[in-house]
């Protein structure tokens, strides 16, 4: 009978240490951090006006890429910057410029003009 008694006891020490030492307490594989690219340069952007504002903010193209922005907002906008601009665009209405040399162009609307925007051309 002791024997038995022994044996059971065994069985449930390893019981009770296969619980504490299964996957759990395993290594776990070292996460990698998601590497962050930002998106390549395109030919042709597209930035929508909405509610006040050019979304997005900030493109980027290619030299001699073009951007196109369209109009959905309900009130008049242009697109205006040092040496283009549109005319008052209405809703529905679309407005595009080529970029032919590399910078960096600042615009805005010149009716509003908190709306500001930027197109990267690279
Ligand atoms: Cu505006």
């Amino acid at each position: 009978m002791k024997k038995g008694l022994i044996i059971g006891i065994l069985i449930l020490v390893v019981l009770i240490s296969g619980c504490t030492s299964g996957p759990a307490s395993a290594p776990k594989p070292k996460a990698t951090p998601p590497v962050v690219t930002p998106p390549p340069p395109t030919e042709k952007a597209e930035v929508q006006i909405i509610d006040f504002s050019f979304y997005p903010a900030e493109v980027t193209i290619v030299k001699g890429g073009t951007v196109t922005w369209s109009q959905k907002d309900g009130i008049s906008h242009t697109v205006t910057g040092g040496d283009f601009s549109s005319s008052k665009l209405n809703q529905g209405q679309t407005y595009s410029h080529t970029f032919n040399e590399a910078g960096t162009y600042d615009y805005w609307c010149t009716i509003h003009s908190s709306m500001r925007g930027k197109v990267t051309v690279k």
